[in-house]
């Protein structure tokens, strides 16, 4: 696939930019809501990111206000629980996360040669379900009605027997909602980075950078599904009084603290690898030499993603584990410091064979070198269990946490925004204001959490209201307050320097880091299209070894430089060699993520408030919008039904068998299996380990009526394969037909599990056993029902003519879904109605 598209247009460049520019340009006023583009939704983020920043930072000083001497009532202890609370909540979930995926969103595909990310109207969705979910979570601290259990929302402090109000619930809720927004931008950075790099650009060939985004996104696609489920959960036991947590019902609280940290040390991870991936793209760019070990790098990376999902446990040594599993965990978790470790010693060879240049981005790089360290070895000695009981739920974990955290992510943050900022504007900081932002910053930041250390060895519990005067801690509290001031003004200072350089900036010249990579390929500030003509990469730095490269991309000089037929294209390229299979079409602006995540919204408040009616009646709305965006792919006459692409052309990805939104779906269902498995942990889980659970003397649930249902589902299932495996021999005979018997095979299990679910006559109240059986069998019947929609809509489809032999496509997606429902209905009934008979109560 050498020459594709390579005869030059003859068209003039500045044509084609104008052109190109029709096709991708974003609308203004009232329709920029409708706007797709990743480069403006990626701004976005990191925008409301940094309000959300300045909100938990704003918390953090009132915090430290409160104890910066001794038995201080600055605020009543009520507000106090509310507002450190809100303080982690806001700075892990509304800023680290957000903030990391803006700017992933932002640069990705500038940095693998692709126009947009692949899932456009994803983006959109999830940046307004991010920026309604951070409202609605905020607004609790306006009417004082904010969490108050901690970020961790521990039960039972956050049951309703010790929080009665609505706090927990607009955590439970808002929480569930902004994971939405962070699961949609996981899967796309996904199927974008593995499926959409320019043409030669082979896996081994990818920015480091893209490599540390391919795994936070998979992490976050397997990580936060957990947290999903609790927060369902809980919210259950609240509203209507399901025990899965309550000891009396048969439940059991420390199951809330499994799924918390089977989410919550990935978490950690999750915000540290792209921040690691800024270190690891400035340091080769201003030592002017590629990076010491780019497969080391790769293999720490991975080796780390892994390791994460075990070390959950550490976050619970003192709540009574076997000591067996503590020697594991603890040893597991001493052994997380390896990659890292092949990680600081590459950066540092990096340096040393280097010539560095100090620039200010540099000096945030070496900033979070010092203060990343010292934090890795505070949490080695966390990972001692004794060390571990002494210093448990002290300052000194506090203070630990921060250099992680904020050395970890916000200095290599800030580093990167410095370093990316003339991309963002087309100007430069101003060195000075800059400097003195670091220095102040730097130097508070210590102030306020080595300190920290001290206090917490000297035994001040973390999350405490006040203390008494002759503890000892006074002169450190009033030390750490102090700093914690210097460090707010720099912080202001480097905002105000970003706020004002794009008014005041002096204009940046081309590549003015003399960077490697293609983001800097771009025009500054970029054009919405990205780039007039994608070039083929062969290298890990185009720009170093062809500096005039921009150019000849802009010039249209390289492929698929067309803006003839008015769509979004880029190609789409084979995950691992990086050659071109297909040219994929994007769609356009477009009102339904708005209006999508407009109903959630009000789904959610309903629910906070209690009306459930208007909660489902949303739930439908939000639904509709979902499936009428849905209805505008392929060969709608809104997208591409021409199909017509140039000579010797690859086709149009909804022509072909395997399109990126088939890997969208394969990778939603990696997610949807995470929170699946979450829930068979838990049903196993309360019934070995919980006190009161007690299995029904009779099973409640009908093997017969469940059995008959997975045979309907298994011969839907069948159906569908046959239907694709003839759309890839180019049949589509009996096609419509085909679709609507798998659909009434599928309305067939629906139906016999909702039989057996009324039959089983649950009192999901009072046991936790028949709530989580309640669970799974409406997960079920969930799943089911969206087969048997989606499955119409492909035989309505097929009417239309949007679906057939000519455009293949969408049928596969829907069949993987069908494979899917068959797997986790099969492993259901193996759970919740033959393992009971077999092994008893
Ligand atoms: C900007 C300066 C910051 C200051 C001055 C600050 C200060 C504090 C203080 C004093 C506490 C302890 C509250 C207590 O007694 O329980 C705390 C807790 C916490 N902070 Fe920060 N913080 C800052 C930034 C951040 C950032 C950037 C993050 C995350 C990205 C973060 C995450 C957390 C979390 C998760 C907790 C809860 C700790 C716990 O579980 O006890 N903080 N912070
Ligand atoms: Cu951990």
């Amino acid at each position: 696939m050498k020459s594709v598209n390579q005869e030059a247009i003859e068209q003039e460049p500045q044509q084609l930019h104008e052109d190109l520019h029709d096709i991708w340009g974003n609308p203004k006023g009232l329709k920029s809501l409708t706007i797709v583009n990743h480069t403006t939704l990626g701004l976005r983020f990191m925008i409301t990111g940094m309000v959300f920043f300045l909100i938990g930072g704003i918390l953090a000083m009132l915090v430290r206000t409160q104890l910066a001497m001794p038995d201080q009532n600055f605020m009543s202890p009520e507000i106090y629980n509310q507002v450190t609370t809100m303080h982690g909540t806001v700075m892990m979930f509304l800023f680290a996360i957000p903030m990391l995926e803006g700017l992933a969103i932002y640069l990705i595909p500038k940095m693998i040669g692709a126009r947009d990310l692949v899932c456009p109207r994803l983006t959109s969705l999830g940046y307004f379900c991010y920026l309604f979910g951070g409202i609605i979570l905020t607004s609790s601290l306006i009417i004082e009605m904010a969490p108050s259990s901690g970020w961790f929302m521990y039960t039972p402090l956050s049951s309703k027997e010790f929080a009665p109000d609505l706090g927990s619930d607009f955590w439970l809720l808002g929480i569930t909602f902004v994971e939405i927004s962070a699961l949609s931008a996981g899967v796309e950075l996904v199927v974008s980075i593995l499926r959409t790099r320019t043409q030669g650009m082979a896996l081994h060939k990818m920015p480091l950078f893209a490599w540390y985004i391919l795994a936070m996104a998979l992490m976050i696609v397997v990580g936060f599904p957990p947290l999903i489920l609790g927060s369902v959960l809980l919210e259950l036991e609240r509203a209507v009084g399901m025990p899965f947590f309550q000891i009396a019902g048969g439940g059991d609280p420390v199951l809330w603290q499994h799924l918390f940290w089977l989410f919550g040390h990935p978490e950690v991870y999750i915000i540290f690898l792209p921040a690691a991936g800024i270190i690891s793209t400035l340091i080769p760019v201003f030592a002017g030499r590629p990076i010491v070990g780019y497969g080391w790098v790769v293999a720490a990376i991975t080796i780390m993603g892994f390791i994460s999902f075990g070390l959950w446990v550490h976050h619970m040594f003192t709540i009574g584990i076997p000591q067996l599993a503590q020697a594991f965990f603890s040893a597991a978790s001493m052994l997380v410091a390896v990659p890292t470790a092949i990680q600081v010693f590459v950066w540092l060879a990096t340096l040393w064979l280097g010539k560095p240049k100090m620039k200010l981005p540099m000096l945030w790089v070496m900033g979070f070198l010092v203060i990343f360290v010292c934090g890795g070895l505070t949490g080695v000695m966390l990972a001692l269990v004794p060390f571990n009981w002494q210093v448990h739920d002290t300052h000194f974990v506090v203070a630990h946490m921060h250099y992680v955290l904020v050395g970890g992510m916000f200095f290599p943050l800030i580093a990167g925004l410095y370093y990316w900022l003339p991309l963002f504007s087309g100007r430069m900081p101003s060195e000075n204001l800059g400097r003195w932002g670091f220095w102040l910053t730097f130097l508070g930041f210590n102030g306020t959490f080595l300190i920290m250390h001290w206090t917490g060895l000297l035994g001040m519990p973390r999350r405490i209201y006040t203390y008494e005067a002759g503890t000892g801690w006074e002169i450190f509290n009033l030390l750490s307050s102090v700093s914690s001031f210097v460090l707010s003004a720099g912080i202001a200072m480097v905002l105000l320097d970003i706020a004002l350089h794009f008014r005041f900036g002096k204009p940046a010249q081309h590549n003015p880091w003399n960077a490697d990579t293609l983001e800097w390929a771009n025009t500054m500030p970029p054009s919405a299209y990205n780039f007039v003509s994608l070039p083929r990469v062969e290298t890990r730095h185009p720009l170093w070894e062809d500096p005039n490269l921009p150019h000849t991309m802009a010039e249209g000089k390289h492929s698929l430089a067309v803006a003839s037929h008015g769509r979004r294209e880029m190609w789409g390229t084979d995950p691992i060699s990086g050659s071109v299979r297909e040219i994929i079409h994007l769609p356009g602006n477009s009102w339904w993520p708005l209006f999508a995540a407009s109903a959630l919204a009000v789904v959610c408040l309903s629910l906070l408030t209690r009306v459930y009616l208007l909660a489902g009646v949303f739930v439908i709305i939000a639904g509709i919008f979902l499936l009428r965006w849905s209805w505008e792919n392929g060969a709608h006459p809104k997208a591409a039904p021409d199909a017509g692409v140039k000579p010797g052309d690859p086709p149009l990805h909804s022509r072909t068998m395997d399109g990126p939104g088939l890997w969208a779906m394969g990778i939603f269902l990696i997610a949807n299996g995470s929170f699946f498995l979450s829930y068979l942990f838990g049903w196993f889980y309360l019934w070995t380990v919980s006190p009161e659970w007690r299995m029904p003397e009779t099973p409640p649930l009908s093997l017969l009526l469940m059995g008959v249902a997975g045979v309907a589902v298994l011969v839907g299932s069948a159906v569908m394969e046959k239907l694709v495996r003839g759309l890839r021999q180019q049949r589509d005979a009996g096609l419509g037909a085909g679709f609507y018997l798998a659909a009434a095979l599928g309305g067939l299990q629906v139906g016999l599990t909702g039989w057996a679910l009324w039959q089983a006559e649950l009192a999901p109240t009072q046991t936790s056993h028949d709530a989580v059986m309640l669970v799974g069998l409406v997960y079920a019947l969930f799943h089911g029902g969206l087969a048997v929609i989606l499955t119409v809509l492909q035989g309505l489809r097929v009417g239309y003519g949007y679906v057939g032999a000519h455009a293949p496509f969408e049928p596969g997606v829907v069949t993987l879904l069908w494979r899917y429902n068959v797997v986790t209905f099969g492993l259901l009934i193996a759970a919740l109605a033959v393992l009971p008979r077999v092994l008893g109560g």
